[in-house]
């Protein structure tokens, strides 16, 4: 990723790296990371069908076109697409039951209610405005509304600007699915993963909390923080469990939008560990394969509670702070 000598800001002799200050700053946070995309990784299973890659290119250009603030351009499926997203959708909806925890299970259920979520339809994106907006939900389930927002992206992005988003409780959800000879994996986030990974879980109050959280403390972070940050990300986000009533269960996008993963995840086989973000920040992690190794949260609060003693020891020359009324952050000298 380039960026420009400008992007690197000085402050009392120290330097640290550009970041958004307001949510409309997300536009210029787009930095998109290629190794994984069907042009470039041979092992794509899209890599050989030049019919796929041209859709693909399609589909992001609205993302390269959305500025904040705009509605997100609906996708016009085709029946192919549709029928991917069913096969994977019926597969997975089975394991939930038993494997997704409980957090999920109920946001899932109301997403299938009122957001178009269901076998035969891919949800589009400016329907999961329910994580924001919904003022027609009558109670209980207006409390659901986290202020989430999604906006389209193109393809991975890079870890700072990623995390840069969730500060500001923006989540940016690529919206071109898999390719349809391997509905059961695909080795770069596609609409799959967001909407049936990431979305269900950002509706939970304190998940997003720890979401947000995360967010906030990448926000001009040296390149080592954002790894670890990117690390803590992948071990609980990405892949992590939960205890619920005396068993495990599955949290992370990366096993609830993966049927293998999932199975594996609670299976014998892999090695589970209590969840403590120093060790998960610099823990090795597979990319091409399972996890060897999850970490495991008591519950959310106790996941956020810890990942704020572990942030207060991140070094930055200055502070943020987030104000939800205008959706900035506002920085201050640290003395
Ligand atoms: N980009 N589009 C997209 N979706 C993700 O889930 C994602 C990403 N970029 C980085 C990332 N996830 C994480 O693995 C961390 O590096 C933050
Ligand atoms: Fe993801």
């Amino acid at each position: 990723i380039k960026r420009n000598a400008e992007d690197v800001k000085t402050t009392k002799e120290v330097k640290f790296h550009w970041f958004p200050k307001k949510i409309a700053d997300l536009d210029r946070c787009h930095h998109l990371v290629t190794k994984f995309d069907p042009d470039l990784d041979q092992d794509h299973p899209g890599y050989t069908d030049p019919a796929y890659r041209q859709r693909r290119k399609m589909i992001g250009d609205i993302a390269f076109r959305y500025r904040h603030g705009q509605p997100i351009a609906r996708v016009e499926y085709t029946e192919e697409e549709i029928g991917t997203w069913r096969e994977v959708y019926s597969t997975l909806r089975d394991l939930y039951v038993t494997h997704a925890c409980s957090e999920y299970l109920e946001a899932l259920c109301l997403l299938e209610r009122h957001c178009g979520y269901s076998p035969d339809n891919i949800p589009q994106l400016e329907d999961g405005l329910i994580l924001s907006l919904s003022p027609y939900l009558p109670p209980p389930e207006h409390i659901h509304r986290t202020g989430f927002l999604l906006r389209p992206v193109a393809g991975l992005l890079s870890a700072r600007d990623f995390l840069a988003s969730l500060a500001f409780r923006v989540f940016q959800c690529t919206q071109y699915i898999r390719h349809s000879s391997s509905p059961m994996h695909s080795p770069e986030p596609d609409c799959v993963h967001e909407l049936l990974g990431h979305v269900p879980m950002l509706a939970d109050r304190t998940f997003a909390q720890f979401s947000q959280s995360l967010g906030l403390a990448s926000l001009g972070a040296s390149d080592e923080d954002i790894e670890k940050l990117s690390t803590l990300y992948w071990f609980t986000v990405e892949y992590g469990l939960c205890k619920q009533n005396g068993e495990v269960k599955a949290y992370g996008a990366g096993l609830l939008s993966s049927y293998g993963e999932l199975v594996h995840s609670l299976s014998d086989e892999p090695e589970t560990r209590e969840f403590e973000p120093e060790a998960a920040a610099v823990q090795g992690y597979q990319d091409q394969t399972y996890q060897p190794v999850y970490f495991v949260s008591e519950s959310f609060s106790d996941a956020k509670e810890k990942f704020r003693r572990y942030v207060a020891g991140i070094k930055r020359p200055f502070s943020v702070r987030f104000d939800p009324y205008t959706s900035s952050v506002e920085v201050l000298d640290n003395p």
